[in-house]
């Protein structure tokens, strides 16, 4: 059950999931950065690790999440397994899709993570059959769909607001709004600043929250799943972020102004919520260096397991590729 109070059992859980992301983000930059370590590009979501927490803290396990290409995230704070997401990323055999999928098309069907896609804008209109499938079955069930700013602007994602506005679907509208669409800034794609309006056109409740604020969007988020989930149809999230690297690991993003970098540095989610949890005695410094050395072996230990893995066989190129249709 999602407890509607921030106890601090559930504080220190969302304490801990953040810093889970970071520290494994983090050691895909080190290995990023070393010759044939990783395969293809790397797209991290540093600094935006309270939206993944928060959301994904508010849903119940057999809520559907449909993602984007900067899920690690979503996956880690659903509880993804972190040697098996290590080693997809790194390619091999005994990666969660089996090394095909790497980062940017990762799935956990057995945690209900349907996707996460590269294809911008996909995600919404496929989150659109998961939740029609969630009401055609009648169950209380609902489904969560990440997008970003940039994907905001696709005809795709308007769409899928309108048919989840009509058929009244149990759909959240999560938008991680971080200032950035590749270089390319929402003013240059959006007709208005505040995207979290749009929802009204749609017939939906849309609302804004600091997305660097983990308890606010967990909050948020309990009241807009409970929407959902009430039966009265869709809702809308814009969560405001930042950012805090380049669009992929190859993108050194010279075309960003270093005093903005710096004013979005001081509002980390992560270095704001330890601050708050040591003024309500909530954890002790022990207690955080503790979690923080917690989460530092875990990765390690999940970049050991990718390493010690073999890549996937071309024998195997052609399986988990097609469905096989059941027999009439
Ligand atoms: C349909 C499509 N168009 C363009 C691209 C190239 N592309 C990849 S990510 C990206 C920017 C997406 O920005 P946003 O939706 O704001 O998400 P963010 O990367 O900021 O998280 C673009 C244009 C793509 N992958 N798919």
């Amino acid at each position: 059950m999602t407890e509607n109070q921030l106890t601090p059992d559930l504080r220190t859980r969302l304490y801990t999931s953040m810093v889970l992301t970071r520290k494994f983000e983090e050691n895909i930059v080190t290995l990023s950065q070393e010759p044939r370590r990783l395969p293809g590009m790397q797209i991290l979501a540093n600094g935006q690790e309270a939206v993944a927490t928060g959301i994904v803290s508010a849903l119940e396990p057999a809520d559907v999440i449909i993602s984007n290409h900067r899920s690690h995230g979503h996956l880690l704070a659903r509880g993804a397994d972190l040697n098996s997401l290590m080693a997809e990323i790194m390619a091999k055999a005994t990666g969660v899709n089996g090394g095909k999928a790497g980062t940017l098309h990762l799935s956990v069907p057995d945690l209900n993570i349907l996707m996460t896609s590269t294809v911008v804008g996909a995600g919404p209109p496929l989150a659109v059959g998961a939740a029609f499938a969630q009401q055609y079955k009648r169950s209380t069930d609902i489904t969560v769909v990440f997008f970003g700013d940039g994907a905001a602007a696709e005809g795709s994602v308007h769409e899928a607001m309108n048919l989840a506005g009509v058929w009244k679907l149990p759909l959240l509208f999560v938008c991680e709004n971080n200032c950035w669409a590749g270089a390319q800034r929402p003013e240059e794609h959006c007709a208005t600043p505040h995207i979290f309006q749009r929802a009204e056109g749609y017939n939906m409740p849309g609302r804004s929250v600091d997305g660097n604020d983990v308890e606010a969007v967990y909050n948020l988020g309990v009241e807009l799943v409970a929407h959902c989930r009430s039966g009265k149809g869709p809702a809308f999230m814009e969560a405001l972020t930042y950012r805090m690297r380049g669009h992929g690991e190859q993108d050194h993003q010279h075309y960003v102004d270093p005093a903005e970098l710096e004013i979005w540095s001081a509002r980390c989610p992560i270095r704001r919520y330890r601050q708050k949890l040591l003024d309500d005695n909530v954890l002790t410094e022990a207690r955080i260096r503790a979690i923080d050395q917690d989460a530092e072996t875990r990765v390690a230990a999940a970049v050991a397991f990718g390493d010690e893995s073999p890549y996937s066989g071309v024998e195997t190129a052609l399986t988990d590729v097609f469905v096989q249709p059941p027999s009439a």
